[in-house]
């Protein structure tokens, strides 16, 4: 085979729907123990997740074979976080066999919609920095990429969330409360991970060497997720770690009488991977949350290490030539000591070999400027848990520091402490971006305008001393999962419109703006539009009871709560609405529905004020006859990946409104015009690409730019300049103090308004509130004339072809990881 991936058209269904319906059943019977009369929807899930696992796992095989035969170069992606969903429609879809399975379960009296909802998501990531990941696992097995995801098998991915009385309230989530049947353990593939404890040294043949004397040893238990390439392509691993006491218990503190102590000693073990971090975008400074980067990224190495020693031994020249290592974020940066400490402790290697070769594997994907989000370790805390790894970390500062910035900057102590690994100060702490930097040979951001900021702000220093070393690969999305699979209307209108293959060459979308003024492609445009919203309104309803009208404006803000993604102006400008219309009741505007959905940090007060908020508001507005149902408001709760597939085919509006040089890039933003979306959104992160890409008439982009934020910064900014000089901007911030919203509680929604006044509004939502407002005007305009609107939405959709995540793989590949695609042999 020659090419990287088959065309779509010439694939066919690996099975019948006749043979497919006799596998459901025989699972049904000898895997779940039930029969048709009396099976539960979830059994049938099982069955026909069991039926499909018999073409993934041979796929699996033959890749794991083929993998071997050549000997490959792969990618070992390290990532905290793999925010998957449910797996089961985008497996069906990726072998090409959505509609027979369809079909055979239609002949068994089974609903294969229902039955896709019975999968519980697999959320074990916070937002888009996990799902990028995910992204990315469907992008390299479809192009036939050799390439392992490495993390963790949390037991708890992130929290369930509930309103009550509007706040949010957070429940553990059970992914594999009943088990998984995708996830194959590997006994075969433990790891003994060490903690704590000592580091002596010792003289041998006149040497010194260190010896670490671990204080604690734990068990990594490997499960293998497989990941499904498209068109029948590879299927790769996601190898998840799991932690498990050494022993079951200690004998030597059972025998003693300390059954309970030899219980808390496993019950600690477990806890490394009992939970993932709810916190998006901050950093703890948590032991146990160092001890999962550390736990996780040791687990990955010996893995990676034990691999390339099955077939190499200890000849290591083939070593950076046969492993690539991304570290997702600063997360897993720990690797970097840890490689060292294999070669020189245990593999005898000297310090120049070891780094060479340790540079030339790791390469780090920058996610974030937000100074909270970049981690430091308390370097006592760093000590305590990893001694030997702080003696590795300030050699290899020692080597950095003298050798290649003394040689750049001789004399120069002030380069030196600004680029040091360790921050001096009262609290000496470990800087994991810098570690990061110096020990990779290429570093990435996530867009265009991100990945400059990183040149010019953030590592500044770095990029004067490494020119070609700081990069940028901007994000994608796979159009696998987030067209083809979640909006079946438009793929279908898709597939007789443009190339068949649309779903791996994204690109070939482009035809559709040939159709963009032609009335009869605009209406079936629109009315796949108009069904999907359909469909959501009734979403909506079974989740909240909130009725909506699919004639209105769909306008959704999907994404973590932030401030900086400000959902709080949204809001702003949803009660400038509302006053607007209380003041007129003929107020001429589109019937508007603002849907939300947004998790925010536990210990996040603001953001859950502003979800309180939302909700309140939501509330008042939703029952305000006055409104002439020309406004709704919606929070639908618990969003997650299987909910935003439900979400964005209905949306008309997609906000994208964080603060100038915030948003490093934003995915949502891509999934949303994708699907035909018109974007309202500032010139940050990729909306600047999708307004390159999509034109700037077919996005409305308001607000400060880069530039100018750093501008009025450096001017001193007073919110209270904007607040006092516009008068409904005055108004609706005042009304947050009020009881208007919370009868008999004024003040419950009063620290919006703090933060926006006297919290110094570090955000700039009073800047950027007019200029949002008047491009919302546009927005109604623009929808008022339907031609308009339509072509619009499908010039979005035709070109958003850039942000396919295979275009963003492709990129690492060229410019970081360097693969070549292995189809595996038997396809
Ligand atoms: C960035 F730093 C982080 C983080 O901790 N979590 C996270 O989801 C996001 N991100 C960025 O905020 C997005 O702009 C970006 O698209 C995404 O990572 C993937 O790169």
């Amino acid at each position: 085979m020659t090419t990287q991936t088959r065309s779509a058209s010439s694939r066919k269904a690996p099975a019948t729907s006749k043979a497919l319906q006799q596998k459901i059943l025989h699972h049904l019977h000898t895997t779940q123990g039930t029969y048709p009369e009396k099976a539960s929807a979830l059994a049938w899930w099982e069955a026909t997740a069991a039926a499909i696992n018999e073409f993934v796992m041979a796929g699996l095989t033959d890749t794991q074979k083929t993998h071997s035969r050549y000997d490959t170069r792969a990618v070992n992606y390290l990532s905290m976080e793999f925010l998957m969903g449910r797996l089961l429609s985008n497996n069906l879809h990726n072998l090409h066999l959505f509609e027979t399975t369809d079909k055979a379960l239609a002949a068994l009296g089974q609903n294969l919609t229902d039955i896709l909802e019975q999968e519980p998501d697999m959320a074990l990531g916070n937002g888009g920095l996990g799902r990028l990941a995910a992204c990315f696992l469907d992008s390299l097995a479809t192009l036939n990429y050799p390439a392992v995801g490495y993390g963790i098998h949390y037991e708890h991915g992130l929290f369930e969330q509930h309103f009550r009385n509007g706040r949010q309230i957070e429940r553990p989530d059970d992914w594999r409360e009943y088990g998984n049947p995708w996830e194959v353990c590997r006994p075969e593939s433990v790891q003994q991970i060490k903690l704590y404890g000592y580091v002596e040294t010792v003289y041998e043949d006149g040497r010194a060497r260190k010896v670490w004397h671990p204080g604690r040893n734990i068990k990594a238990v490997p499960w293998d997720i497989p990941v499904v390439g498209y068109n029948g392509a590879n299927v790769n691993i996601l190898r998840l770690w799991e932690s498990r006491a050494t022993d079951f218990f200690d004998w030597d503190v059972f025998n003693a009488g300390g059954y309970v102590d030899a219980q808390i000693e496993q019950a600690e073990a477990e806890a490394i991977s009992k939970v993932l971090y709810p916190n998006d975008e901050t950093e703890a400074g948590k032991e146990l949350r160092l001890i999962q980067q550390y736990f996780f990224s040791a687990a990955s190495l010996a893995d990676i290490v034990r691999r390339y020693q099955r077939a190499h031994g200890d000849d290591w020249t083939q070593f950076p030539k046969l492993v690539a290592i991304q570290l997702n974020d600063t997360h897993p940066a720990v690797a970097i000591p840890e490689l060292m400490r294999i070669l020189i402790d245990d593999k005898d290697m000297d310090w120049n070999h070891a780094w060479q070769l340790c540079h030339q594997v790791f390469s780090y994907t920058n996610h974030t400027l937000l100074p909270e989000a970049l981690e430091k370790w308390d370097l006592h805390l760093f000590e305590k848990v990893l001694p030997r790894h702080l003696e590795l970390i300030y050699e290899i500062n020692h080597h950095f520091l003298t050798e290649e910035v003394e040689q750049k900057w001789p004399g120069d102590d002030g380069v030196k402490s600004r680029l040091s690994i360790i921050e001096e100060g009262a609290r000496r702490m470990v800087r994991m971006g810098h570690l990061s930097v110096i020990g990779s040979h290429r570093v990435n951001g996530v867009a265009e305008v991100h990945s400059e900021l990183v040149k010019s702000d953030l590592f500044p220093d770095f990029h004067a001393l490494w020119p070609h070393k700081l990069t940028n690969v901007t994000n994608g999305i796979t159009p696998r999962r987030w067209l083809k699979a979640c909006n079946p209307r438009l793929a279908e209108l898709i597939d007789r419109h443009a190339s068949k293959d649309w779903p791996v060459r994204l690109d070939k979308l482009q035809k559709l703006t040939d159709l963009a003024d032609d009335a009869r492609f605009q209406n079936a445009f629109m009315k796949i539009k108009h069904e999907n919203k359909e469909e959501l309104a009734d979403v909506i309803k079974a989740l909240t009871g909130i009725e909506v009208d699919p004639g209105a404006i769909f306008d959704i803000q999907i994404k973590r709560l932030h401030e900086y993604k400000r959902q709080h102006l949204n809001l702003l400008h949803i009660l400038a609405l509302y006053r607007r219309l209380l003041e007129n009741p003929d107020h001429d505007m589109v019937p508007r529905v603002f849907i939300f959905g947004a998790k925010a940090a536990p210990g996040y007060r603001l953001a859950k004020d502003i979800i309180f908020a939302i909700n309140k508001v939501a509330d008042r507005i939703n029952n305000d006859e006055r409104v002439g149902g020309k406004l709704k408001v919606v929070m639908l709760p618990n969003y997650r990946v299987s909910l935003a597939e439900k979400m964005i085919p209905a949306a008309d509006v997609s906000e994208q409104i964080s603060t100038a040089g915030k948003e490093a890039s934003g995915t949502g933003n891509m999934k949303l015009a994708l699907n035909g979306a018109l974007t309202i959104g500032t010139l940050d992160g990729a909306n600047i690409e999708i307004a390159e890409e999509a034109g700037e008439d077919n996005v409305f982009i308001f607000g400060l730019t880069v530039d100018e934020v750093k501008a009025l910064n450096s001017r001193g900014y007073n919110p209270y300049d904007y607040y006092l000089n516009d008068a409904e901007l005055k108004a609706v911030v005042d009304w947050l103090d009020t009881d208007y919203f919370t009868p008999g509680q004024p003040g419950a929604l009063s620290s919006i308004k703090h933060s926006l006044l006297d919290g110094g509004d570090p955000f700039l939502v009073l800047a950027d509130f007019r200029s949002y407002a008047e491009a919302q005007l546009k927005v109604d305009a623009r929808y008022r004339d339907r031609k308009a609107w339509a072509r619009s939405a499908i010039i979005n959709t035709a070109t958003m072809g850039k942000f396919n995540s295979d275009r963003s793989i492709q990129d690492y590949v060229d410019r970081i990881w360097k693969l070549k695609p292995y189809p595996r042999d038997n396809a």
